[in-house]
């Protein structure tokens, strides 16, 4: 007499990666820092255009703040430090600061 063995499957369960986080990279309006240097800060750092940069800078001025860019949390923070320190280093108290994304 053969025996026989019966294979039920077993339930897969795939785990549930979850997706890491983005940050915005913000940009934070004063009335020291000149208009063209932040333009000069977005192109060089950010690489945008003169005229994204116009943009950025343009509503950083007059909302108060702008975001800049949404991407991982490393690159939001060396770019926002990248961007300040430039700007400490010339004498000026612009600030670009991250934060989550909701
Ligand atoms: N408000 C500054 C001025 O009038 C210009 C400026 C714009 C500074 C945007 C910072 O994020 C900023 N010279």
């Amino acid at each position: 007499m053969s025996e026989e063995t019966t294979v039920t499957p077993k339930t897969v369960t795939k785990p549930k990666l979850e997706r890491p986080k983005l940050y915005k990279v913000i940009l934070l309006n004063d009335d020291y820092t000149p208009r063209e240097f932040v333009i000069m800060v977005l192109k060089a750092v950010f690489r945008m255009s003169e005229e994204a940069g116009y943009r950025v800078m343009l509503t950083a001025h007059r909302m108060g703040s702008c975001v800049v860019v949404v991407c991982a949390r490393d690159i939001a923070e060396t770019k926002a430090k990248e961007a300040t320190d430039l700007a400490k280093e010339a004498g000026f108290p612009l600030l670009f600061q991250t934060e989550p994304e909701e």
